[in-house]
């Protein structure tokens, strides 16, 4: 059977007690306090956005992102961030907002916020925001720059499901991809049988919580309620910084290069090589012959 084991929750940790316990071993942890002085733990809502941002034009992304075919790894359409907001709100699970880069259009939005100090190497250009309805779910995938992540959650409830990266072939991951296809809550073992060899994290994030995902660990995400997140990230060295960069060149070549010349032929293709990484992982069949031998 898949283990999940409880992310640890911790506050008051030190930059060195984080680097040594969290860091160094590549081990995910929640942050219970570390945003409780931002302004935006209060201000930023549901209706503060509305309000005040209401008339952005927001690219919005459907289920459509993960099929093969002309929508794949793109947003859908675009819309006002108010209808956005009020469609989510409703309950709209099919619409998401990923990787937002609201700060372009409204910089003053950064100072609600304060970069964590328990690490250097944040990329200060680049935070970003999440948003999504009740019972939206974000498919497992680990993020193609391979930089170290600090996900905030605001207003509702996240189930979030980890793996770290050696766990890989076990839940099947589509090569030249940053994804799986593997639904961690309800695993399929009949399908995916290396799945029950797997071994990972788990944690409900509520508002003001901040979520620690180590370099290219994989992650898959519940709205329990319609929530919003803000993800800082970070690069501890060179070498996972080269590997991003190769990682967004050949997965945008290869992948999407692909993709669009035969969708789905690229799709099972991949999805085979998935199943030839896994094998080696599933669990042994009794073996008769074996047990006879031996006796
Ligand atoms: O919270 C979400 O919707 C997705 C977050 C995510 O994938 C990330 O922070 O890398
Ligand atoms: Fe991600």
């Amino acid at each position: 059977m898949m283990v999940l084991k409880q992310v640890d929750r911790r506050s008051g940790l030190t930059k060195k007690e984080f680097v040594n316990e969290y860091l160094r071993p590549q081990k995910p942890v929640v942050f219970t306090d570390l945003t409780k002085d931002w302004p935006a733990m209060h201000k930023w809502s549901l209706d503060f956005f509305k309000s005040q941002y209401g008339d952005l034009t927001v690219p919005v992304f459907s289920s459509n992102y993960s099929k093969p075919g002309p929508g794949y790894m793109s947003s859908d359409k675009e819309m006002k961030f108010r209808d956005f907001l009020a469609e989510t709100e409703k309950g709209h699970t099919d619409l998401r907002l990923f990787l937002f880069d609201i700060f372009r259009s409204a910089p003053e939005l950064r100072d609600d916020f304060q970069f964590p100090t328990v690490m250097r190497g944040f990329l200060k250009r680049f935070p970003f925001m999440f948003f999504g309805g009740e019972g939206s779910e974000v498919t497992m995938h680990y993020d193609i720059d391979c930089a170290n992540v600090f996900l905030t959650q605001f207003v509702g409830h996240k189930r979030v499901i980890l793996f770290p990266p050696e766990e890989s072939a076990k839940i099947y991951h589509h090569p030249y991809t940053v994804k799986s296809l593997i639904a961690p809550e309800k695993p399929d073992y009949e399908k995916f049988p290396a799945l029950q060899n797997v071994q990972g994290y788990e944690t409900i994030l509520s508002h003001g919580e901040m979520i620690f995902m180590p370099t290219r660990y994989w992650h898959y995400m519940h709205y329990l309620d319609f929530s919003f997140g803000l993800a800082l990230r970070s690069q501890s060295s060179w070498a996972t910084r080269g590997r991003g960069a190769f990682n967004i060149a050949s997965h945008f070549l290869v992948d999407k290069g692909f993709n669009l010349l035969a969708p789905e032929r690229w799709h099972e293709w991949k999805e085979r090589a998935a199943y030839e990484r896994a094998r080696p992982f599933e669990p042994k069949q009794p073996n008769h012959g074996e047990l006879n031998a031996s006796l």
